[in-house]
């Protein structure tokens, strides 16, 4: 057969394939649609410079570049397949074949399905295969019944897969998490976190409060899960003197606290915007493991989600009362946006969110570093992951153009610790000096701390620097270290032209 009819068996067939999957996926469980479990599947294998490399390039597109890239393999391998099998179907099959294979593979790795979950790859291989038997017998010249009619089964089938593929994504969107999260209303809260006063922040800094929509959002979920409170429960094992198994109702007729907190990325950058700042609500994180009773050979906190990914934190941080960690089911006066863990998210002051901040929580484990690592360690990232101090000039902006007297201002962190001193520099590494910068009330010891200076700008182009100290007495290092594997490093610098 001609090469386009050859290209168009396969793709068509690609389609019937993925189509079938997805709606039978809709049934027994979204993240078993083969397309999504292998755009899952290969992120979880991606070797730590690919994932770092893909996260410096396209940043938080990372995901949407990964799906292009799945989704180029895949047309490719189809492509192939087609142009091997102009003369033949047992190459198309082979290749149709291997790509069930993947999918199977990829849905049986995945954590979050049950055992109905592998009838979504068998329903994409069955679809595939004999899509591309009927197509195949159709195109061929010899036995085909006429090009009109090739033509006609081929977008009838393309449009029956669009239909069938649209129909699973209703079906597994039917979990309303919005809903669930609406019903869970108004968190009535027993010790409110203290107000934020009026000078924590500064004109030309970010607000002191980060407001949901604007937190800033970090993880590895390809789809957002959907947990709905309901249907969400938490087991504490492992190391404990009793398991324990709470459910949302459980956790929220608690008496609830709210408590002020940074959260940090250990991808930010220097100067970077993976930072935020919101009011968590929930129980301390302290009593539900001393209700479990942590035996004293558990040095690990294993927190999983429901989606697989885990993270480890160090059993001392989790119980200093000082530290104050949260098991949180609300944000800034909320529930916990579905981004952000709803129902419910572990939250550490001082601690990198990869090592801390699971969201979609489903599991607290205790257990022993030596014995099991969080997601991010194995790929190369630190088992430990404390904060670094660090500041930010948020104002002016890299490239502006000022007077010659400017207000440079900013925030500094250093979550667990606390931010005792800023200071600025114009013109550094030519002999300019750091001065004192005024730094904003202190919510807290884990929160941000907002600071401004006005500096002496001559005409020309300057470097503007800032550094922090923290309440240890630690100085900010001006030694640049890119974020892996522990947190980046080095004074957030940027480059003015005053007139
Ligand atoms: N389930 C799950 N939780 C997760 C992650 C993830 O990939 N999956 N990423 C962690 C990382 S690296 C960070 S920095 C924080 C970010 O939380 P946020 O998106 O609410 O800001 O979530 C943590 N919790
Ligand atoms: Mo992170």
């Amino acid at each position: 057969m001609s090469r386009g009819r050859a290209i168009a068996v396969a793709l068509v067939s690609l389609g019937a394939a993925l189509a079938a999957g997805h709606l039978v996926a809709g049934f027994v469980g979204p993240p078993a649609s083969p397309f999504l479990a292998v755009g899952n599947w290969v992120r979880d294998l991606s070797p730590h410079p690919v994932t770092e490399w893909a996260k410096d390039t396209f940043g938080t597109a990372d995901k949407l570049v990964l799906f292009l890239g799945v989704t180029l393999v895949i047309l490719g391998c189809a492509v192939a397949a087609g142009l091997l099998s102009r003369t033949r179907p047992w190459p198309g099959l082979l290749v149709a074949g291997a790509l069930g294979v993947v999918g199977f593979v990829a849905v049986l790795t995945r954590p979050d399905l049950g055992q109905l979950g592998i009838l979504a790859p068998a329903a994409s291989l069955l679809a595939g295969v004999g899509t591309f038997n009927l197509l195949h017998k159709r195109a061929d010249p010899v036995t085909s019944t006429g090009r009109r009619d090739f033509l006609r089964l081929s977008a009838g089938v393309a449009v029956g897969a669009g239909v069938l593929g649209g129909v699973g994504q209703a079906f597994g969107s039917r979990v309303d998490v919005e809903a669930s999260r609406r019903a869970v209303g108004r968190l009535r809260v027993a010790e409110p976190a203290p107000p934020i006063p009026a000078g924590a922040d500064f004109p030309g800094t970010v607000s002191f409060l980060t407001d949901n929509r604007d937190f800033y959002r970090i993880d590895t979920a390809l789809t957002v899960p959907r947990v709905t409170a309901d249907g969400w429960s938490l087991r504490v094992h492992g190391l404990v003197d009793r398991e324990l198994e709470l459910d949302f109702a459980a956790i929220r007729e608690r008496p609830l606290v709210e408590r002020t907190i940074t959260m940090a990325c250990v991808s930010n950058e220097v100067g970077g915007s993976l930072v935020s700042t919101a009011n968590f609500i929930g129980v301390p994180l302290r009593d539900v493991l001393l209700e479990a009773g942590v035996r004293p050979e558990a040095d690990q906190l294993l927190s999983t989600s429901v989606d697989g990914f885990t993270a480890g934190s160090p059993v001392d941080a989790v119980l200093d009362p000082e530290r104050g960690a949260l098991l949180a089911i609300g944000m800034n006066g909320e529930p916990l946006p579905v981004e952000h863990g709803f129902p419910a998210r572990l939250v550490v002051p001082g601690l990198y969110g990869y090592v801390s901040a699971t969201k979609w929580l489903t599991e607290l484990e205790l257990t022993t570093f030596a014995a099991e690592q969080g997601y991010w360690i194995p790929r190369g990232w630190s088992a430990l992951g404390p904060v670094k101090t660090q500041s930010r000039i948020d104002t002016p902006r890299d490239g502006d153009t000022t007077g010659t007297t400017v207000t440079v201002a900013g925030v500094a962190w250093a979550p667990a610790v606390g931010i005792d001193r800023v200071e600025v520099a114009v013109d550094v590494d030519s002999g300019g000096d750091w001065r004192d910068a005024r730094l904003a009330a202190e919510v807290g010891r884990n929160t941000w701390r907002m600071w401004r200076a006005t500096v002496d700008l001559p005409p020309g182009e300057h470097r503007i620097a800032v550094r922090a100290t923290d309440r240890n007495g630690e100085t900010q290092t001006d030694a640049f270290a890119p974020p892996a594997p522990n947190g980046a490093s080095g004074w957030h610098t940027i480059t003015v032209t005053s007139r």
